[in-house]
């Protein structure tokens, strides 16, 4: 079934329209280097580039235009990938031609920068020809491969533009000459995945088979041979690449085992996510329910035991990577926004697999925490790192916490984010259904408009709906009968409950694994959904030591936060109160449109007049006081201050 959505909600409409009118173009400013910003290094780390980007000026070096040299990290490349793969789903939701030369001229460039044989990748086409696929372990030669194949099929899809696919078949080709399980070929993997992803893509635009299999190679040699990164390095002896990378384990590139074996999410997040991203795309389009088995085992252990309540992942800034069970700091945590991005892309992948609400309840839980914290209301500051609890202080002087920015910096020495959300919110409208055969998924709550043709036919649903203000969801079916069969909608598995009213009948519809299936759907149905919004209050596992006599709080899918221009300094002094009733403030414009949540609490007395550091008898007073919560994703966007997600309670 062909289908297309677009959105037409005020809360999603806005944040795309955030996407074209500031992101993409101050991005590209950014990456031209046409503006003056201050990028922060994500760390303190003196070897982390933080001049300027200078993605565009490599490429124009590499195709001959100016002279110079390669500057920033070896995976410059993707920034600009990326920033294209946003400017393809923006042209689709709202065509700009100016916009499209500018993106045709950059993909004319970035042709220019291709080699004869196909390869394309301007640190190593300036300055190491001879390390080609050499130190695949640190080169992320295919993992800047795989960003521009799925940049040019989306935009080869949106605008037609041939060059942009005929470079990307060129570099598959050559990929594919490279790589694989012939004699004459490398048998081996890229240290980062992501030309999985792009390899799966480029088989279902083309429906050639040879994009699918050499997908399922690197899927399937990753881990075979866990030494392959280490005899590359011995082979070579050439200096790093990426200095650190070389003593970090073989977990960090999810080569210690294969795929088939990997029970837990190890080492560094966004690799693993991708290569999950991967492994269900896969999973689905070869039919192979082992591959699903597999992809089943690395989302139980990143959901029950290894994600933060925000949809975040990564326990630690060393290797940005999985740590173990229930090891989920609140303020050293890494959370990247691409990882949380990436966790979008899987569970989408793993509802092709099977609707199962779950996939929907995180997909949604870190889409509308983690990943839109990502970057400010202004869209012209981003968080790499997304922590659940920061004292600005502590991020300036403690080495460890460096990582932690307390406010969105303008821009960043590894600036794989910015992009990435962008990417994702422009194209947010393909993540609101799942159609298989005459079935149709309301997988997101987002008002919106899916136009769908089978056989020959048309229909379309229009979703209306205010969600999460109220869990009202309006459905209407209208075109030709005989397209969609089936309507099943996802009953999130935090609601209380749900009523289903069919042509304003309430129907007893009771939901399997978070689906609720409307059968013999005909043209002129209207489908309306009531899920049930509460303020809730949560509890984390007592396996999780950070979060024992803590609670935080919800509503819909907003998880929500405290920050200090709210309730005053000294957050880890205040407590909410066990028995208090949450309420919804009346929102406005002023969370980005979501209200806000007051709740009764009491502050602890501070012991500042009190001299010894440690008291055998302390004196505990607390004050009576109101408590305000904001959503996530709206933290410091109000200057630098205090924010803590995990409260106490008492
Ligand atoms: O290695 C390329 C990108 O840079 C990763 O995906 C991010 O985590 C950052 O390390
Ligand atoms: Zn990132």
């Amino acid at each position: 079934m062909e289908y297309k959505a677009s959105i037409t909600s005020d809360f999603w409409g806005k944040y795309q329209e955030l996407v074209r009118t500031e992101m993409i173009p101050y991005q590209y400013r950014v990456l031209s280097d046409e503006e003056d910003v201050k990028i922060e290094r994500e760390r303190n780390d003196r070897s982390i580039p933080n001049e300027k980007s200078h993605a565009i000026e490599n490429f124009r070096i590499a195709a001959g235009i100016t002279t110079g040299s390669h500057y920033g990290w070896v995976f410059q490349d993707s920034d600009v990938y990326k920033w294209l793969e946003a400017v393809a789903y923006s042209l689709e939701n709202h065509y700009d031609a100016s916009l499209q030369k500018r993106a045709d001229a950059i993909i004319d460039l970035i042709g220019e920068a291709q080699e004869d044989d196909g390869y394309l990748n301007t640190y190593f086409t300036l300055e190491a020809p001879e390390r080609k696929f050499r130190l695949l372990a640190e080169s992320h030669e295919l993992y800047c491969a795989g960003h521009y194949i799925e940049a040019a099929i989306a935009y080869y899809n949106v605008t037609g533009y041939e060059r942009a696919i005929d470079i990307a078949y060129k570099l598959a080709d050559c990929i594919d000459r490279n790589f694989g399980d012939d004699e004459n070929k490398i048998k081996g993997t890229d240290g980062h995945e992501e030309i999985e992803i792009a390899l799966m893509k480029l088989y279902h635009l083309s429906q050639n088979e040879k994009y699918m299999s050499l997908a399922k190679f690197f899927l399937f040699e990753r881990g075979k041979n866990p030494d392959f990164f280490e005899e590359q390095r011995q082979e070579y002896k050439g200096k790093p690449l990426l200095k650190g990378l070389e003593d970090f384990p073989k977990t960090y590139y999810q080569v210690h085992k294969p795929v088939s074996e990997q029970k837990t999410a190890e080492g560094h997040a966004v690799r693993l996510i991708y290569l999950c991203t991967a492994l269900a795309d896969y999973a689905y389009s070869a039919n192979d329910g082992a591959a699903y088995g597999y992809c089943v085992n690395l989302w139980r252990n990143i959901v029950d035991k290894r994600m933060y309540i925000t949809g975040g992942i990564g326990s630690t800034v060393i290797g940005e990577s999985f740590t173990l069970d229930y090891d989920l700091p609140n303020d050293t945590m890494y959370c990247e926004t691409c990882a949380s991005v990436g966790l979008v892309f899987f569970a989408y992948n793993m509802l092709k697999n099977e609707w199962n609400g779950e996939y929907g309840d995180i997909m949604e839980r870190a889409l509308y925490n983690t990943a839109i914290a990502g970057v400010a209301v202004d869209g012209r500051h981003f968080f790499y790192v997304n922590p659940l609890e920061v004292v600005p202080e502590k991020s300036k002087k403690d080495p460890t916490k460096s990582h932690v920015k307390p406010v969105r910096p303008e821009w960043l020495g590894c600036a794989c984010c910015p992009p990435n959300l962008a990417r994702l919110v422009a194209s947010l409208q393909k993540y609101i259904y799942v159609t298989d055969e005459g079935d149709v998924l309301v997988n997101l709550f987002i008002k919106s408009d899916l136009k769908l043709e089978r056989n020959g036919k048309r229909a379309k649903v229009t979703m209306d709906t205010e969600y999460p203000q109220t869990g009202k969801v309006y459905i209407k079916i209208s075109g030709d009968d005989g397209v969609i069969d089936r309507l099943a909608v996802r009953i999130p598995a935090w609601s209380d409950g749900y009523i289903v009213l069919i042509d304003g009948k309430e129907e007893k519809i009771k939901a399997d694994k978070g689906i609720a299936v409307i059968e013999n759907v005909y043209a002129g149905m209207i489908v309306e959904v009531d899920i049930a919004i509460g303020i809730k209050k949560w509890y984390a596992n007592s396996n999780v030591s950070e979060n024992m006599g803590k609670v935080a709080v919800s509503r819909g899918p907003f998880i929500y936060c405290m920050e200090e221009v709210d309730n005053g300094k000294n957050l880890h002094l205040l407590y909410i109160d066990r028995d208090a009733v949450p309420e919804y403030e009346v929102y406005d414009e002023t969370f980005g449109g979501i209200g806000s949540i007051s709740c009764k609490g009491s502050r602890l007395k501070s012991d500042e007049k009190v001299k010894p550091l440690y008291m055998i008898s302390p004196l505990r007073e607390y004050e009576e006081c109101e408590l305000r919560f904001i959503p996530y994703f709206y933290w410091a966007n109000r200057g630098e201050n205090e924010m803590r997600v995990w409260v106490n309670e008492r």
